[in-house]
């Protein structure tokens, strides 16, 4: 049976042997396209059922979901066929309408099933099982019709799920070369390769130097107690999780910071948004920060000149250098800005964040601005802890991102890749960590809209600090 599916999967040139550059970059003695596969519907109703059919009788699930693109005609044949209802999960988030990550109709606590068509690393299945398992549903297993045997089976593992295949790669080789379709060099060929390659992360790699260094090194190298502070908070509750805490009145987040409190390093709160601000709204969210030892940052943007940031940091109604760790400030209006912020919050052993790069569209700090941020940096590291930064990977080596006292904070995060409408746009904890390297994840309504923030935040934490483990592994 499964031999017949090779064999007819070589036919249709699903299988195809020869010199194959690899998503990640790698070159493969052989490309698999199941995407094929819809063009002949007896070979796709055979590859549902077979992979079903593999299944140990006692696995139990109450919903499938496909990893998009390829294996969603293969969910949806199993779905009609076994009569298990089907979930979708969109890789881009709709601008308009509601926008929800799963379609479809579940219970908090099912448990869904993930089908795929081919697994190397795992990271796709780990991408859907994410915003699964956010919504609330229990992901246990991933059925899948052919494991490349490339670290996914164990990277899957280490994320509670168990992969099961209809065939390996190397056993789907030796049948073909069995039965005549490839050589006994090509067989050799990729049983090197698979041998060479055996643990692909799903953590793409990151140049810069800084991204090797653990968090803890790096608290050693800052010069800022601040800055120094906030890397030991991370490695202590093994969380790269900044709250963006964007709700509707002080209560509310006063509430939300003490539920959410243990999943985080860092609260980012923009108090000009609350109507009930009251003088002692500073020192409650203190108590709350020395309860569940986290960082608070009060993201004020400053943008003038510097003597006028310094009455705007320490004056006014919110008098934020009192109860703010950190504040950070566009580097539009010049050096000035921060000798005047520096001026106030050294003193008080306050740290402070430069916007080197923005999240939202069309947004103009690049290139020879993010530059400058970079260099502005290095000249007052004293007080600049780092940046608020998008893609650090991409900037030049030598400038500020290679420095690993630096921080990098990200916001524009979310389980799912997408926008909002108004021109903020999102990346996933994993790309944002891993493929961009920044160091934290600044995440509001993926956690505040949530159906249960606690969960969710738990979510974001959990994948941000893999996504770090995997990178200075
Ligand atoms: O470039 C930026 C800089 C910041 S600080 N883009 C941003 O979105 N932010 C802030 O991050 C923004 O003000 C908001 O508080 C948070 C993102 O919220 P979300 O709901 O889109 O996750």
């Amino acid at each position: 049976m499964v031999e017949s599916l090779i064999l007819q999967l070589h036919e249709i040139s699903a299988l195809k042997f020869g010199n194959f550059k690899l998503k990640s970059g790698i070159t493969s003695p052989m490309y698999i396209d199941l995407r094929l596969i819809i063009s002949h519907p007896h070979l796709l109703r055979q590859i549902s059922s077979t992979i079903i059919s593999t299944l140990p009788p006692s696995t139990s699930y109450d919903v499938v979901c496909g990893v998009p693109y390829t294996a969603l005609p293969i969910a949806t044949v199993i779905s009609t066929t076994s009569n298990v209802p089907m979930l979708m999960r969109r890789k881009e988030i709709k601008h308009y309408g509601p926008s929800k990550p799963i379609e479809g109709v579940f219970q908090p606590n099912q448990t869904c099933l993930i089908v795929e068509d081919l697994v190397t690393s795992g990271a796709s299945v780990i991408e859907t099982a994410a915003p699964l398992r956010a919504a609330g549903l229990r992901v246990t297993d991933a059925a899948v019709l052919i494991d490349r045997e490339q670290g996914g089976r164990e990277n899957l593992a280490a994320r509670g799920i168990t992969l099961h295949s209809v065939v390996k790669l190397r056993e789907l080789v030796r049948v073909l070369k069995r039965e005549g379709r490839v050589t006994e060099e090509t067989e050799a060929m990729v049983v090197r390769f698979l041998e060479e390659n055996n643990n692909v992360s799903p953590a793409v790699g990151c140049s810069a130097a800084r991204v090797r260094v653990s968090y803890g090194e790096r608290a050693k190298l800052a010069k800022n107690p601040t800055g120094r502070k906030l890397f030991e908070i991370m490695v202590e509750k093994k969380s790269n999780l900044c709250l963006a805490a964007d709700v509707s009145t002080a209560a509310e987040l006063l509430a939300i910071a003490d539920k959410i409190g243990p999943e985080i390093c860092m609260l980012k709160t923009h108090v000009d948004i609350l109507p009930d601000f009251t003088p002692d709204f500073g020192s409650k969210l203190r108590s709350i920060a020395d309860k569940h030892n986290f960082l608070i940052f009060e993201d004020r943007k400053f943008a003038d000149i510097g003597n006028t940031v310094t009455m705007q940091y320490e004056g006014g109604i919110f008098r934020i250098l009192e109860w703010a760790d950190i504040v950070n400030c566009h580097i539009i209006s010049g050096p000035g800005i921060i000798d005047g912020l520096k001026l106030k919050g050294l003193p008080r052993g306050r740290g402070l964040l430069l916007l080197a790069e923005m999240s939202s569209a069309g947004n103009f700090a690049n290139g020879e601005y993010t530059t400058a941020a970079a260099k502005i940096a290095e000249e007052n590291s004293d007080f600049v802890i780092g940046f608020i930064s998008v893609n650090p990977a991409s900037w030049p080596t030598g400038s500020g991102p290679s420095n690993p006292a630096f921080i990098h904070a990200t916001p524009g995060v979310q389980l799912v890749k997408g926008g909002d409408g108004l021109g903020q746009q999102y990346n996933t904890p994993h790309s944002v960590i891993s493929e961009r390297g920044s160091d934290i994840i600044i995440v509001g309504r993926g956690i505040t809209k949530a159906d249960n923030p606690v969960d969710a935040a738990r979510e974001y934490r959990v994948q941000g600090w893999n996504a770090y483990c995997k990178r200075v592994e």
